[in-house]
């Protein structure tokens, strides 16, 4: 009984973040990245069922016409600010997590999209990876001048737009370029991109969401 009250406490949680995220209220979406961190829930569910979900919805409004720009700003807004109450908490409750590699991860040039991006950094994270976040409209050559500095394993590149996904693709060649091809394994991802454009580019691998991503990360480095 008290674990049932507590299971529809939880969904009730996780339908008031879609709310505070399609209502643009980051005060509530704050506050109830708080809560969750109180109540010790599974952090990567309340990011995946609360946050994700809701900006999601927004991008549904959005592609409906019933949304505009400043009401997707609000959305993206409150997921950040959740991500700063959140991500301390996952760092903290994996601080003793042995590394499963290391990540350079960014939005590509052109492309500011990074609520995408900052969540599967978050999850990579959380699931132990070392992760170097290089932020948002990252030139190529930072990509892989951050990935020779600290030996990385995995390059993460993210795009959104399907002008930007074509820096995936110069990413990849400008390794080649430099007779790095080999060296890193190179992850793509965003809306535009799928498996068969990672095929097509030369990337190793690609995931739909998050969760997927560290799944591919693990496969990746054989973990
Ligand atoms: C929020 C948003 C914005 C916000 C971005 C805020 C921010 N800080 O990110 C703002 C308002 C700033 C914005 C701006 C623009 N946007 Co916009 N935006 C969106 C929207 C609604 C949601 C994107 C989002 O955050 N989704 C939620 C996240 C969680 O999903 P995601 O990004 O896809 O990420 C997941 C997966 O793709 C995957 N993933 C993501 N990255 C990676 C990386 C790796 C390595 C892996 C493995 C996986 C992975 O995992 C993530 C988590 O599950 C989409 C519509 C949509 N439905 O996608 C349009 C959309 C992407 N935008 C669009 C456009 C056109 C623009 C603008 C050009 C608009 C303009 N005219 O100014 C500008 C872009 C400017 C630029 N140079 O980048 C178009 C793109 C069209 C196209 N096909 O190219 C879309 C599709 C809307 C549309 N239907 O027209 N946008």
């Amino acid at each position: 009984m008290k674990k049932e009250v507590r299971v529809s406490e939880n969904e009730k949680l996780f339908e008031d973040i879609r709310k505070a995220v399609l209502e643009g209220d980051k005060d509530a979406a704050r506050s109830l990245a708080e809560e969750s961190v109180r109540r010790g829930l599974d952090l990567n569910e309340v990011i995946d069922r609360g946050f994700v979900a809701g900006i999601q919805a927004v991008g549904d409004l959005w592609e409906k016409g019933e949304y505009f720009l400043p009401e997707l700003i609000a959305g993206a807004d409150c997921v950040k600010a959740a991500m700063e109450i959140l991500q301390p908490a996952m760092d903290r409750d994996h601080v003793a997590s042995r590394s499963l590699g290391k990540v350079v991860i960014g939005t590509i040039e052109g492309d500011i999209h990074d609520i995408g991006k900052n969540l599967v950094a978050s999850m990579l994270r959380a699931s132990g990876f070392e992760v170097h976040d290089l932020g948002a409209d990252v030139k190529i050559d930072r990509f892989i001048e951050a990935a020779e500095k600290i030996g990385a394993d995995l390059i993460c590149a993210s795009a959104l737009l399907t002008t930007t996904m074509l820096n995936q693709r110069r990413l990849v060649e400008s390794l080649k370029q430099r007779g790095l091809a080999g060296k890193y394994k190179i992850l793509v991802g965003g809306a535009p991109a799928s498996r068969q454009w990672a095929e097509d580019i030369g990337a190793q691998g690609y995931a739909e969401n998050a969760p997927l991503a560290v799944k591919e990360a693990r496969a990746l480095m054989g973990k």
